[in-house]
């Protein structure tokens, strides 16, 4: 009951962050779209950075903590009381930078957008903030290693629980991943913005960003695909494929997801070809684990519907639980993530990205991956967790309103990310209000068919506004007025005939080392290189 208190904080301040969000995403879409204007001084530059912060960073990590910490309880047993104390300091560490974080935004004093690229400044506040949130993560994730550890010392030879595993392996690609966002933040965003020194490298805070950020999309991605190899199974009343072929991905992910950022730098100059032809290489690695995770869930839906009588190559569809908002949010996401990861793989091609960076394309991409893919997931796991976590039913009538809830954010988003993957192949560019070419009206012609309208974007936002607000009304009532009952937290078993799972994939040790050599290898001389021969660097711009 303790441990669930944990997990619950976290789960309230992603709601919070939900609604917060996504009506700063509605208004921002609506003038965007020239439907309206803002009043008083709020600036468009203001919302859309509240919008991405909100819920790219605070909605996707809270979620996440509650959510891991709510499965080690269930597959590790209880924690200590020190190990509750640990993660109950992360979270109010985490919960004060992200507070801080957010009035800087409120005041307009913190306008970067969620990627805070250089020569844009804040508030030093805003980066102490985002210390304090990287430094939350770190003790809330130190909470989950030392639960981990104790089992192990506890259990020694056993092969951990699928769930606690997938869970070490995303906190300790969490670590490596975020030393590059700290190192920027501490090294030249905060000197910066509080006046020790004048200029900032700018190639350098965006590789260290990067370093960071392309991980970072794992980071939300993974803990969706722990729910799709070990509670979907439950779910759906199967098993799941492989064990070894699922903690497979998951390591694959620690060494592949962080050597690759500068596939968001491939139109870049001051980075050398072979640097970002050897990260695309990478990158191109990093698709196969899902590659893999894509073939086990087909077996596994495969395996479930064929247990259950059905016969032909594909009367194993008509098996799965369609009216179950718990397998069938997770599902559309699972759908949205084909033509996603196949966008993903148009970006990582270096000609094709000189097509699509910098324009809705790429914004249209991570609306289909984050906000679809994963983020239909995570809802999909409220409907269990929350009443599991506060004694309660997900009832027939919610259930209901949870398939209605997908629907909506699933026809939203097809509207609004389909119009913005064709927008920015016509060329209209990302992260401003206006298109910047011509006199913005002439060339804001150009995008005036059915589709490729802006409008259309606009319309796709207000269905997913709805859709949130329906998603929090059922948080509420899952939450509070729900009938009390014992809901089962779901965690599948593997499929009889899947051979013993090889000790080695649990080396931690051996992959850590693994991915520290392949980010050694990408980046240290490129990275010298931009030390040594650093351009004279930029002043601070504050455009509002
Ligand atoms: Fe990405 C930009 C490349 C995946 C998020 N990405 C972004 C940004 C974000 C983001 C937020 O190479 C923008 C950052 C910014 O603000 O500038 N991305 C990739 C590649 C993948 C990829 C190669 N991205 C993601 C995921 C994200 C995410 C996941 C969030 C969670 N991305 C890029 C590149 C850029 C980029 C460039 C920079 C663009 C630029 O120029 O700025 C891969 O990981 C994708 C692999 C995925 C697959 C799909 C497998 C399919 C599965 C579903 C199976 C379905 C089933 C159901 C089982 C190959 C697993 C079917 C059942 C039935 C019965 C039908």
């Amino acid at each position: 009951i303790h441990d669930s208190k944990l997990s619950m904080a976290y789960i309230y301040i992603a709601f919070a962050a939900l609604f917060l969000g996504t009506m700063a995403g509605v208004v921002q879409g609506l003038v965007r779209g020239g439907l309206i204007e803002l009043p008083y001084s709020i600036s468009y530059y203001q919302l859309l950075t509240a919008h991405g912060v909100l819920l790219a960073l605070v909605l996707t990590t809270y979620f996440i903590y509650g959510f891991l910490h709510a499965g080690m309880s269930r597959t590790l047993g209880t924690m200590t009381p020190f190990e509750r104390r640990l993660g109950w300091v992360g979270f109010w560490v985490l919960t004060i930078g992200t507070l801080l974080s957010f009035a800087m935004i409120l005041t307009n004093d913190a306008s970067v957008l969620y990627t805070f690229y250089a020569p844009l400044q804040a508030s030093p506040l805003y980066y102490v903030g985002l210390t304090l949130f990287v430094v939350g993560t770190w003790i809330g994730g130190a909470s989950l290693l030392a639960h981990y550890i104790r089992w192990k010392k506890r259990n020694r030879g056993q092969i951990t629980p699928l769930f606690s595993f997938m869970t070490v392996g995303t906190i300790l690609l969490w670590y490596v991943a975020s030393i590059g966002v700290a190192a920027t933040v501490l090294l030249q965003f905060l000197p910066w913005s509080l006046g020790l020194v004048d200029n900032i490298n700018i190639l350098l805070s965006r590789t260290l960003f990067w370093y960071f950020g392309h991980p970072l999309v794992y980071f939300w991605l993974l803990p969706a695909y722990i729910a799709w190899y070990v509670c979907i199974p439950k779910i759906i009343g199967g098993k799941l494929f492989s064990d070894s072929l699922a903690r497979l991905a998951f390591v694959l992910f620690l060494l592949f997801s962080i050597p690759v950022g500068f596939h968001h730098q491939l139109m870049e100059a001051g980075i050398s070809e072979f640097w970002k032809y050897l990260q695309v290489v990478l990158t191109f690695a990093v698709i196969v684990p899902s590659l893999l995770t894509a073939f086990s869930i087909f077996a596994t839906f495969e395996l479930a519907g064929r247990a259950k009588g059905a016969r032909g190559a594909f009367g194993w569809v008509r098996k799965l639980p369609w009216g179950d908002a718990r397998f069938f949010a997770p599902f559309m996401g699972m759908l949205f993530f084909i033509p996603a990861g196949t966008g993903g793989i148009i970006n990582a091609s270096n000609q094709m990205n000189a097509v699509v960076h910098n324009t809705l394309w790429v914004v249209g991409h991570f609306h289909i991956t984050v906000g679809s893919t994963v983020i239909l997931t995570f809802f999909g796991i409220a409907y269990w967790l929350i009443p599991v976590l506060r004694g309660r039913a997900f009832t027939a009538r919610m259930n209901k309103l949870a398939m209605t809830q997908t629907i909506l954010w699933t026809v939203g988003m097809f509207f609004m990310s389909g119009a913005m993957h064709l927008l920015g192949l016509l060329g209209a560019p990302r992260r401003t209000a206006y298109t910047t070419y011509q006199d913005h009206a002439t060339a804001a012609a150009w995008f005036d068919g059915v589709f490729t309208n802006q409008v259309t974007m606009a319309l796709g936002g207000v269905i997913l506004f709805v859709a949130s607000m329906l998603m929090i009304y059922i948080v509420i009532n899952l939450a509070f007025f729900a009938p009390k009952a014992h809901t089962e937290f779901p965690i599948g078993e593997v499929a009889d005939d899947a051979r013993e799972t090889p000790r080695i994939l649990e080396n931690w040790k051996l992959w850590i080392g693994i991915a520290v050599a392949l980010i050694l290898f990408a980046y240290t001389i490129p990275l010298m290189d931009m030390i040594q021969n650093a351009p004279p660097g930029s002043p601070p711009f504050r455009p509002w």
